[in-house]
């Protein structure tokens, strides 16, 4: 039972997951914000680039595409019904993960964090928030029957987990500045 829960909740976010850890691989270029300040403060801060957040946001559509692909035999082998994600919801998913990290930034530059600084509770759950909400909007009927309020509670306690263990290797691997 929670097995069952933990995969769907797992398989129905990795859209979500990934383009934050591909943005960290993928990010440089031109700033979103272009160097602009407001109120004495970046608007977003040098973090958030154009190249990341696009290619963020494709390898998370692709990831659901493959998942697609993938959802049939891998709900035989897991006797769990996994969905699929049809484009408009992968599309969601995975730009509403990219706005939630950028709206983060927004917030962490309007309370005077540097680019890098922690915001803890903010950095662990600010993309799954806005996904999910993305997601609702654009795919109501598929959302309601995928994240079943038990399954909403998986992804809200398994996320911050998976956020720390993600980003500490990352960090471990030389791939980040920071452990957060
Ligand atoms: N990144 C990017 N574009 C994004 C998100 C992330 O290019 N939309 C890249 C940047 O190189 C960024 C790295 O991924 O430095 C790590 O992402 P994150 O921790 O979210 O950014 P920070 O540099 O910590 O900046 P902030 O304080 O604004 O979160
Ligand atoms: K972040
Ligand atoms: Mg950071």
């Amino acid at each position: 039972m929670i097995g069952s829960l933990v995969a769907t909740a797992f398989w129905a976010m990795l859209p979500a997951y990934v383009p934050n850890n591909a943005a960290v691989i993928a990010g440089g270029g031109r700033p979103i914000d272009g160097g602009r300040e407001w109120r004495g403060a970046r608007l977003l801060g040098d973090g958030k680039t154009w190249r990341g957040t696009a290619v963020g946001t494709l390898a998370g559509v692709a990831l659901a595409l493959a998942l697609n692909a993938l959802a049939e035999p891998a709900s035989a082998a897991l006797g769990v019904d996994l969905p699929t994600f049809a484009l408009p919801a992968a599309f969601a998913l995975a730009f509403g993960a990219m706005c939630g990290d950028i709206g983060a930034s927004f917030l962490k530059r309007r309370s005077g964090r540097e680019r890098g600084a922690a915001f803890p509770g903010l950095d662990q759950l600010d993309f799954v928030v806005v996904a999910l909400a993305a997601v609702f909007v654009v795919d109501t009927d598929w959302a309601l029957a995928v994240f079943t309020p038990s399954v909403l509670l998986v992804v809200l306690v398994m996320t911050p987990i998976l956020h720390v263990v993600t980003n500490v290797g990352a960090y471990a691997l030389g791939l980040k500045n920071e452990p957060w």
